[in-house]
């Protein structure tokens, strides 16, 4: 297959500064006119190249005059043109309902709907589909009126009417440049949540949310949401909404999470609706954070967009960036950050340490798709954060206004952004750089000699080689650094931000009154793995006494951690300290309940083989239980209590309310973890009677791990109670895959062929296979099973819908990781997918690097 390499960017050699298009829509047929005026940019004789995929061109014209002297180069279509400006029309016509793979234009249940980023407008209709293409687009479209009475598209209304034999049409006027990724329109028959948000500088918006009639009552909250994230960006950002309306529109059928196409988001549906009876307090937080991701986009990313797909952490990374720091100031920033490390560590540090690493900003790829990952988002949001950290906030947001006004309405670059940093931050980032271009988790150890007030902090760094990148330079890292004595558990010296960019270094710190207990990467400062020899009794120490309540979880979490990993290499390990610690925790009354839920769960599996030579799954899983257990069986009156404190209120949605719920279902996994008697009919209560999808939720996944009569019941009666739900009934599936059973790979198998399930809709396919790649031990089961079975359903799912294949691979990949028998067993399926005739180009990638 093709590979685009980033060396090779060239500028577009004909611009489309207007276009208009004709569409005729009909779920089976639609008919696609486009008029492109073109200039060409330059001098040269090129002729005009149109990316098209997946039609023929039933007619061109040029200058309103039928030409044949085009021709097709692959899929492309070529046309020779004489002048510096032209007028092209074309058309075909193209299948809504037969496009499985959800790109471009296609049939969510009854609407239609479009993606079109990245490389999706070219199955609508011929294109330069490049982002550095910005044109201002006018769009009609024409359908039935009884099926489709709702008519959207990017920008504002501009007319509409009815036609003969039932149809009608409307007009939709976009006037500011966009390139092809942010094209949108949706027909169907929707009812609307509508609001308004009046601007800074007092323009009012018409908001609308757009969804299935019997929706309706569950969108209040994306729309206050979206409200909140517009008023955020005036405040913190400057940066105000520019069309007259904003329109939002949920699917059932979406690829990912939602898209920010000008002025028309869509959603998956997910990420909008929601109610206490069906959605969790993590699906409340995450509609917030999306609503507020795609809004933000307008300013980082459609205002500002991106010169080619090399760039795409230049939107992504920032806007992640944006979003995170919008939650973080509605509730608890320090959870919020505890969070988004946790994500960090369990999604982004195992891509930077497989055959699928890469760097921020990529070198090359078989298919853009590929690359909508957590290094592209959430390493990059973590670039964008140490450069605010080293900035300070008055330089950053000097630096982000310089950067929107520099470069609005164009397309731009990762290093325009730097520059921006550098010239407002008056600061050099020349060697920071290195964060885009080097992929790779940096390894940092760290250690403190004490002698007598004088103390030496030493710091070495070492970059792990990565596919294609077998050497590495060291990189620029912001640690920020504070000692506290010892005894009296007092700060020894004020917080220091250490910018530590060589091999290895020394710090001196003077006139220390006691022993100093060291706390680094404070607020998880630099996207770092920290390799400290601190005792347990430092850690311990710090779990109590540090002030950044980051460092305090973070101090906690490497207690578990070395605890966990004694465990499984040795058979066992001494529970004391971790019990200590957490119990301390529990008792501390002037925490944060959402704080102190984060603190005292044990590190994911996955996490602790991450630190492993050969990850073992069922050791690991063994080690796990069994600290569970003990904490479990130890603290058995502080569970009680926490679970008592949350009991019996009635549901709110705000932080106390969440923390409350949060520590009570978390102590409620370690009464189950300590064999209590009763847990069964104590979880059945919370089960029937819960108000709210949180506690329910959390209650069927602790009878699901479980063996009782109960379990059965009470996954009949969540299927009963939420079988027309598609969203809820996810849960269902997911629950039951992620289940700790030694039965979950043939439930699993199983569950592929319930009649609810279908590999047709990404959200029911992440809800059984994602998410049982996601369960280490059931998924690593040793006689290969689980890798058969992904196997399997990644081959039948390439043949719908390939991108959502493509994100499933990524577990089978880790063979490295795992034993030879496990790895042999591994790899065979690999071989086995890459050798399936007419395979995507989206699964080979992912396939053929994962055996690399
Ligand atoms: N910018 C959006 C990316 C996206 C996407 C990418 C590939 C295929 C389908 C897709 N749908 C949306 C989402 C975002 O980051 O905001
Ligand atoms: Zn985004």
């Amino acid at each position: 297959p093709h590979v685009t390499r980033r060396e090779d960017y060239s500028p577009p050699e004909w611009l489309v500064p207007e276009v208009a298009l004709d569409f005729d829509l009909d779920a089976e047929r639609t008919r696609v006119k486009a008029r492109l005026e073109v200039t060409r940019r330059g001098a040269h004789d090129a002729p005009l190249r149109l990316n098209g995929a997946g039609q023929a061109p039933l007619a061109v014209l040029v200058d309103g005059v039928a030409v044949n002297d085009w021709r097709l180069d692959g899929e492309d279509l070529i046309i020779p043109l004489a002048g510096g400006r032209h007028v092209v029309e074309t058309e075909v016509e193209i299948a809504p309902e037969r496009n499985t793979q959800l790109m471009g234009l296609y049939a969510s249940g009854e609407n239609l709907c479009t993606q079109c980023e990245a490389e999706g407008f070219r199955r609508i209709t011929y294109f330069p589909d490049r982002p550095d293409v910005l044109a201002r687009y006018r769009v009609r479209m024409s359908a039935d009126k009884a099926r489709f009475p709702v008519l959207l598209a990017n920008g504002d209304p501009v007319a509409s009417g009815d036609l003969p034999g039932g149809r009608h049409w409307a007009e939709w006027h976009d006037p500011f440049p966009k390139p092809t990724y942010l094209f949108a329109l949706v027909a169907g028959d929707l009812a609307v949540n509508r609001g308004t948000f009046v601007t800074q500088s007092g323009r009012e918006v018409a908001l609308g949310i757009w969804v299935r009639r019997a929706d309706l009552p569950r969108t209040d909250h994306a729309l206050d949401a979206l409200k909140a994230a517009m008023a955020w960006d005036e405040r913190v950002y400057g940066r105000e909404y520019d069309l007259d309306v904003f329109n939002i529109v949920a699917v059932d059928d979406f690829n990912f999470g939602a898209m920010e196409n000008k002025g028309l988001n869509i959603f998956n549906s997910r990420y909008i609706l929601a109610d206490p009876d069906t959605a969790t307090d993590y699906d409340y937080d995450a509609i917030a954070a999306v609503v507020a991701h795609e809004y933000f986009h307008n300013w980082s990313g459609n205002r500002v967009t991106c010169r080619d797909w090399f760039q795409l952490s230049l939107k992504e990374g920032f806007t992640v960036y944006r979003d995170q720091s919008f939650s973080a100031d509605q509730g608890s920033a320090a959870v919020k950050r505890i969070e988004d490390v946790r994500g960090l560590r369990a999604s982004q540090f195992p891509e930077d340490s497989g055959p699928l690493a890469h760097p921020v900003r990529p070198e090359s790829y078989i298919e853009i798709s590929n690359f909508y990952t957590a290094t592209i988002y959430n390493k990059g949001a973590e670039l964008i954060r140490m450069m605010a950290t080293i900035l300070g906030p008055a330089k950053f947001r000097a630096a982000t206004d310089l950067y929107f006004s520099r470069f609005d309405g164009t397309a731009a670059t990762c290093e325009d952004f730097v520059a921006c940093m550098e010239e407002a931050g008056e600061v050099d980032l020349s060697r920071f750089r290195l964060w885009y271009s080097q992929a790779g988790t940096p390894r940092v150890s760290v250690s403190i000699s004490d002698n007598g007030g004088r103390a030496t902090l030493r710091l070495a760094q070492h970059v792990p080689p990565t596919p294609g990148q077998p050497d590495k330079q060291p990189m620029v890292l912001p640690l920020k650094v504070k000692l506290f004595g010892a005894e009296t558990g007092r700060p020894l010296t004020p917080e220091r931000l250490v910018l530590f960019d060589t091999l290895s270094e020394s710090i001196t710190f003077e006139g220390l009154a006691e022993r100093p207990v060291m706390s680094i990467n404070r607020g998880f400062s630099a996207p770092v793995i920290i390799e400290s020899d601190r005792p347990a009794t430092d850690l311990a120490f710090l779990s109590a006494h540090d002030d950044d309540p980051f460092a305090r979880y973070e101090a906690m979490q490497q207690l578990m951690l070395d605890t966990l990993v004694a465990a499984t290499v040795e058979g066992r390990a001494d529970h004391r300290a971790v019990i200590d610690a957490v119990a301390n925790t529990l008792g501390d009354a002037t925490l944060d309940r959402a704080f102190v839920a984060e603190a005292v769960l044990l590190p994911s599996e996955s996490f602790i083989g991450d630190q492993l030579v050969t990850v073992d799954p069922d050791a690991i899983f063994a080690a796990r239980e069994a600290l569970r257990r003990d904490l479990g069986t130890a603290l058995a009156a502080q569970w009680r209590a926490a679970y008592d404190e949350g009991d019996g209120r009635p549901y709110a949605y705000n932080p106390a309310a969440k923390g409350l719920r949060r520590l009570r279902n978390v102590a409620l996994g370690y009464i189950a973890a300590s064999g209590a008697a009763d847990i069964a009919p104590l979880a059945f209560r919370q089960f029937e009677r819960a108000d709210n999808m949180t506690d329910r939720q959390a209650a069927l996944t602790t009878l699901v791990n479980g063996d009782w009569d109960e379990r059965a019941a009470a996954l009949d009666i969540f299927y009963n109670r939420y079988a027309d739900n598609p969203l809820v009934l996810d849960k269902w599936f997911q629950t039951q895959a992620l289940s700790t059973r030694d039965d979950t790979p043939s439930a699993v198998a199983a569950l592929a062929a319930h009649p609810d399930f279908t590999l047709a809709n990404p959200n029911r396919a992440r809800s059984l296979i994602g998410a049982f790649g996601a369960n280490q031990r059931a998924f690593n089961a040793i006689d290969g099973r689980g890798y058969r079975f992904l196997a399997d359903q990644l081959i039948a799912l390439d043949r719908i819908n390939p991108q959502t294949a493509a994100k499933l691979l990524p577990p089978l990949g880790r063979w490295r990781r795992f034993d030879t028998r496990r790895a042999g067993l591994m790899r065979a399926e690999l071989e086995r997918i890459v050798a399936v005739p007419e395979l995507s180009k989206d699964l080979f990638e992912q396939a053929s690097k994962s055996l690399e």
